[in-house]
């Protein structure tokens, strides 16, 4: 059985899809990050990081409970576990590179794009604009890449596009302000729209909706979330 730490965030996002696209059974266990259960010593038992997602898996390795954290380490798991949407051994160099890109570029500008320009105090130019134009260099290059291609890596579905999906959901709050957020960006929106139309990405949006999450933004909220702009006192 897989224990799934869910919020509906876009990481937690790209790891409900491939547990939809492959049909695995799974449990969800709702982490409420507004309300800080991320920072709990039993939820950093299994992700020590403190965010969400992460997965315990009762049959990991040699029948062995295991525990995998960060969406791109679960992506890799479950997909190995599945021997599934991991494309042809020969695109494998593809494949990972892809995979780092989205892990290590376009989700985390994404994610500061969202921040700057939606949580931090107003009057950051430098910062708003660092992140935002980050955010739209990384969907640049992949729009390139895109271009006569169907999927990310080869001619298949793989976990790379699950989880590009993930952060490119928000691109209404990346790219703040933009009546059609992928207007400047047509191959992106092809294939967005593409997988979009897959029956698991319905299935995977009503992963946590019987749960009532907190929505406000109070000071809770923001300590919860951004604990490093409140430092503990000496
Ligand atoms: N590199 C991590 C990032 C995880 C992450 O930033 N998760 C966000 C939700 S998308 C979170 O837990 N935010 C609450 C917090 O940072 O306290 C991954 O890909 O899983």
């Amino acid at each position: 059985m897989i224990r799934f730490y869910f919020h509906p965030t876009p990481n937690p996002a790209k790891v409900a899809l491939l547990l939809e696209e492959a049909g695995l059974p799974y449990e969800v266990v709702p982490v409420d990050t507004s309300k800080g259960e991320q920072h709990t010593a039993a939820f950093r038992a299994i992700n020590p990081n403190g965010k969400v997602p992460a997965i315990t898996d009762t049959e990991g390795p040699g029948g062995r409970e295991a525990r995998v954290f960060d969406s791109t380490a679960i992506l890799l798991y479950l997909a190995e576990k599945t021997a599934e949407f991991l494309g042809k051994p020969e695109e494998r160099p593809e494949l990972l590179s892809w995979l780092m890109f989205i892990a290590t570029g376009l989700g985390p500008f994404s994610g500061q794009a969202v921040h700057f320009q939606h949580a931090a105090p107003t009057g950051l130019d430098y910062a708003v604009n660092r992140y935002r134009r980050e955010a739209e260099r990384h969907y640049n290059v992949l729009n390139d890449h895109l271009v006569g291609r169907q999927f990310i890596v080869g001619d298949s579905f793989t976990i790379a596009d699950i989880s590009a999906w993930g952060w490119l959901g928000r691109a209404s709050r990346v790219l703040k302000g933009a009546e059609d957020p992928f207007a400047a960006y047509p191959e992106i929106k092809r294939w967005f729209a593409a997988i979009e139309a897959r029956p698991a990405v319905a299935r995977a949006k009503a992963v946590g909706k019987d749960h009532a999450f907190k929505a406000t933004v109070d000071e809770e909220t923001k300590r919860a979330l951004f604990p490093s702009n409140y430092p503990s006192a000496a």
